[in-house]
């Protein structure tokens, strides 16, 4: 069983033993990228190319495409940059973002988890202020995970909270700050100045540390997660993204839409809802899945 096998779909019931590549080939190729949430303008531009290797290599049988086809988008998904964390100095900080209910405060908790058992130690920040129950749920990750949290009360200022956390970091020798965040879109203005604020609080305190601003976009939106990455790109200078419920959809079309649109890449999945459901993005077996 592999990690993507949910995303097994339609279009993998294309490349059929024997059966000639051919226009009809070509045509159920592009519908089940579009079905597959891939968007039509990406869809056709994926035939056109496929159209052309296949040509050039002499393809003639569909078993053979999926090879070619398999090598096109696994090129397109690296070519959105490299997956690597940057956590050089210590600490680093990690801001993860996204619209409510993408999954930021879960996925904190299991990359929390999932660092803490590469033996790196963790702080976790409770920058979403806007409701209590927001940072009592990280309170349970943080236990689940093994490491240790900083909040305040509801209505904080998150900035502030994350400059208790970067100095409790820096006190305890911690090597990785997790901050979570409110992440309302829907005003942009507010969440552009809530960045900048939380900017400032890192440059003045942990001046040249190495950060990543993640997003968690949810992988059952389709393509309106591709709205997504450009509104917070635009706003907080996305470094990756964490595509979350994986699990909950046969869709993995929006993926190649956002690695070809933003060029922003995703360095982790979220698969379920449990500590270990989360995984480092792997183009390749992802490929495999969905084609
Ligand atoms: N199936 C599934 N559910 C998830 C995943 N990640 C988060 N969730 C669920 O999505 C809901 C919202 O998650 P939460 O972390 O609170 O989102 P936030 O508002 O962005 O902090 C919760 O019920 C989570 O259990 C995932 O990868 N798969
Ligand atoms: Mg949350």
């Amino acid at each position: 069983m592999g990690l993507f096998d949910r995303l097994k779909g339609k279009l993998g019931g294309l490349f059929v033993e024997g059966e000639k590549v051919n226009d009809e080939f070509y045509d159920e190729l592009e519908e089940a990228l579009i079905l597959s949430d891939a968007g039509a303008y990406l869809a056709c531009e994926i035939v056109e190319e496929l159209r052309k290797r296949c040509k050039k290599e002499s393809v003639k049988l569909r078993q053979d495409a999926r090879a070619v086809l398999r090598g096109q988008l696994t090129e397109l998904l690296e070519s959105a940059g490299s997956r690597d964390m940057d956590l050089k100095t210590r600490p680093s900080v990690v801001l993860v973002t996204g619209v409510n209910g993408a999954g930021k405060t879960t996925s904190i908790g299991k990359l929390a988890a999932r660092l803490t058992g590469e033996g790196r130690t963790v702080l976790l920040c409770a920058g979403d202020t806007f409701r209590a129950a927001a940072a009592d749920q990280l309170e349970i990750w943080a236990g689940r995970a093994g490491c240790g949290i900083i909040r305040q009360q509801e209505g904080a200022d998150p900035a502030s909270v994350l400059f208790d956390a970067v100095n409790a970091a820096k006190a305890r020798g911690v090597d990785i700050v997790l901050c979570d965040t409110a992440g309302r879109l829907q005003n942009k203005q507010n969440l552009m100045n809530e960045l900048n604020k939380i900017s400032r609080v890192l440059d003045r305190e942990l001046p040249g540390c190495s950060r990543e601003t993640l997003l968690t976009l949810d992988a059952t939106t389709g393509q309106n997660g591709l709205a997504q990455v450009k509104g917070f790109s635009e706003v907080a200078g996305l470094t990756g993204i964490i595509l979350t419920k994986l699990d909950g959809t046969a869709k993995g079309g929006v993926t190649l839409a956002v690695a070809r649109e933003t060029g922003v890449p995703v360095k982790w999945v979220g698969l379920g809802e449990q500590l270990s459901d989360f995984a480092p993005f792997d183009p390749v077996g992802f490929v495999e899945a969905i084609v």
